[in-house]
């Protein structure tokens, strides 16, 4: 397959970078940034992860992806970190192969090491059908993960089927209401029923809940009389190169 065999020499010819889209808080000040995958190919221009990341974990190469991801977002924050953020917290995507398959822990662990980065400024997002597939497995791998003192969260939430009682049981830190709620919770229908389901569950549970994929005043509004206090969605910033990182965080554009 010609899409196969380019995106094996992205990942040795630099195609992959890493753009970065800010989370934040009630006042729009970013606490954090969730690193995305971008993929210029020569051959085939802009490719969406939504194309090669399904097709990396068919071909075996998911973990040089994520290696990649991982190494790029963890040498970011640690740059934060030196400029003067030492609470930013860098956010990379955990596909599902990678999590049932690979030893994560130590992957993880070896890139921390490496660009010196403490692990309270790592979060990982999983979703709910990597906790709900093997239960015992996917216990074992983020109590390992949280013992070192990395942060999860649990990504597209709402949209999978996960069971009450054992979202209680895993080390989960951080809910992030799946952005085809947020479309709809300004709407009056059903996107707005499970919005506040999330977030009540979420602070049942002492969770924070991320809204995500906000565009919005009118979402940001039901957002906040539901008591969600964490963000992230165009309205506030869409991800961006590295590059603009340092004029972004010197003058975060404040939502009304
Ligand atoms: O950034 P964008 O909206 O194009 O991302 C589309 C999808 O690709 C999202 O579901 C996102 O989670 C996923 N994605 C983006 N970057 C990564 C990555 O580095 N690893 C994995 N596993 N998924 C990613
Ligand atoms: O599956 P995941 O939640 O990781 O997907 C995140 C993707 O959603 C990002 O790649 C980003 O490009 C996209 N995204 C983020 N904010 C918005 C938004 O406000 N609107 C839309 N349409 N997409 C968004
Ligand atoms: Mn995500
Ligand atoms: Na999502």
């Amino acid at each position: 397959l010609a899409l196969d065999s380019a995106l094996r020499r992205a990942v040795e010819q630099d195609e992959l970078y890493v753009v970065y889209q800010p989370k934040v808080d009630a006042n729009g000040r970013p606490f954090g940034f969730e690193a995305l995958v971008r993929w210029d190919s020569a051959e085939f221009g802009s490719v969406s992860p939504v194309r090669f990341i399904p097709l990396a974990e068919e071909n075996g190469l998911i973990g040089q992806v994520t290696w990649f991801v991982l190494r790029e977002a963890c040498h970011q924050a640690a740059a934060w970190r030196a400029a003067g953020n030492p609470k930013l917290r860098v956010a990379v995507n955990i596909s599902p192969s990678l999590f049932r398959e690979k030893d994560l822990a130590a992957l993880v662990m070896s890139v921390l090491e490496e660009a010196g980065l403490p692990p309270e400024n790592l979060e990982l997002e999983i979703t709910e059908g990597m906790l709900m597939g093997d239960v015992q497995r996917a216990l074992a791998v983020l109590d390992e993960l949280k013992a070192m003192g990395v942060y999860i969260a649990v990504d597209d939430f709402g949209t999978g089927y996960s069971s009450l009682a054992y979202l209680k049981r895993f080390p989960i830190d951080i809910l992030k209401v799946d952005r085809s709620f947020v479309i709809e919770c300004d709407c009056g229908n059903e996107g707005l029923a499970i919005t506040r389901a999330v977030v009540s569950l979420a602070h049942s549970l002492n969770l924070r809940v991320v809204a995500e994929g906000v565009e919005k005043q009118t979402q940001l509004a039901v957002l906040n009389a539901l008591g969600c206090q964490e963000f992230q969605g165009y309205l506030f910033a869409k991800p961006m190169p590295a590059a603009a990182l340092e004029a972004y965080l010197a003058n975060p554009t404040i939502a009304g």
